[in-house]
C-alpha cells in the first residue's frame, strides 16, 4: 500500500513531469507503481495513464455523491430494451428462476448464484447518478449486493488484479480493477427505486459502479472472471468499449 506522503510524492512527481516535457517519466513512474491502465497503448495512451494514475492515487477510497430521496428522477431513461436473444427470452419467460451468475478465474471456489441467492446476502442501496458519456444522466436508488461480498464468498486469490464481467448481450464485456471491485458502492445490482431492476435497465442483474460513467455499468451480466491480466480477453485493452475507442477507466 502506498502511504500518504509517498502518494503525495508520486503525485507531485507526476504533475511536475507532466508540466515539463518528461511524459516518458510519467509513464515510467506509473509503471513502477502499478498505475498503468490496460488500454495505455493507444494514441491517447499517456493521457489515459495520467488520468488513471492520478485518480487512483487521489480518490481510491472516495465515495460517489449520494442524494436524498427527493432527488430521484421521475423518469429514468433506459438506453436499451433487452438483449433480444432466444436464451434471454427463455429466461425472462421463466421470471429468471433459471438465470445464474457464474464466478470463476483466480478464486478458491468457482460458484454460481441465482437471483434468490444474491438477494439472500446483505443488501445495500444508494441513491446515485448514472451519467452517460453522451451527456444525459438521471438519479435513481440502486439496490444490490456489494461485489466485494460475492468476491469474499468465492475467495479471491491475492494476485487478482481485475474482475472481468460479461453481459448476456452478445460481445459485451468490461472489466474493473480490484480497487473498484472492492469499493463499497460497487454493486451487483438487482433492484431499482424499490422494485426489481427492470429489464430495460439491465434486469435481472447489472454492474452498478457510480464512480465510473454509464457505459462501465453493464446490464444483463451473467459471468464474472477474476484475473491478474487482461491479455487474452479480446484484444487485451480491458473492454469491448475500449476496442471501440472509449477509455477503459472512465472515472467521475
Ligand atoms: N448490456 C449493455 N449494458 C449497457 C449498455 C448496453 O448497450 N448494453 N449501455 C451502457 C451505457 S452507454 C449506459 S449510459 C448505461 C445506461 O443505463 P440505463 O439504460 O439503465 O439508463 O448502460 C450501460 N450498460
Ligand atoms: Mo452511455
Amino acid at each position: 500500500m502506498i502511504n500518504l506522503s509517498r502518494r503525495k510524492l508520486i503525485l507531485s512527481g507526476l504533475a511536475a513531469t507532466a508540466g515539463a516535457s518528461g511524459l516518458a517519466v510519467v509513464a515510467r513512474l506509473s509503471q513502477k507503481y502499478g498505475l498503468v491502465p490496460p488500454d495505455h497503448g493507444g494514441i491517447y495512451g499517456l493521457g489515459e495513464t495520467l488520468t488513471y494514475a492520478s485518480q487512483r492515487l487521489l480518490t481510491r477510497h472516495s465515495l460517489a455523491r449520494e442524494f436524498p430521496h427527493s432527488r430521484i428522477s421521475p423518469r429514468p431513461f433506459p438506453n436499451e430494451i433487452s438483449p433480444l436473444t432466444e436464451e434471454f427470452k427463455r429466461l425472462q419467460g421463466g421470471r429468471f428462476a433459471d438465470w445464474r451468475l457464474s464466478v470463476d478465474g483466480l478464486v478458491a471456489e468457482p460458484a454460481s448464484f441465482s437471483i434468490a441467492d444474491l438477494k439472500s446476502y446483505p443488501s445495500r442501496s444508494h441513491i446515485t447518478e448514472l451519467a452517460c458519456e453522451e451527456g444525459w444522466s438521471y438519479i435513481a436508488e440502486w439496490t444490490g449486493v456489494p461485489l466485494s461480498h460475492v468476491l469474499n464468498l468465492v475467495g479471491v486469490h491475492p494476485e487478482a488484479k481485475y474482475v472481468v464481467y460479461t453481459s448476456m448481450e452478445p460481445d459485451t464485456w468490461d472489466s474493473i480493477d480490484m480497487a473498484d471491485a472492492l469499493h463499497p458502492q460497487t454493486f451487483l445490482c438487482y433492484g431499482m427505486n424499490g422494485g426489481d431492476l427492470p429489464v430495460p435497465h439491465g434486469g435481472p442483474l447489472r454492474m452498478r459502479l457510480p464512480r465510473q460513467v454509464g457505459y462501465k455499468n453493464l446490464k444483463f451480466i451473467t459471468h464474472l472472471t477474476v484475473t491478474d491480466k487482461l491479455k487474452g480477453f479480446g484484444n487485451g485493452c480491458g473492454s469491448v468499449a475500449c476496442e471501440y475507442g472509449y477509455a477503459w477507466y472512465a472515472g467521475i
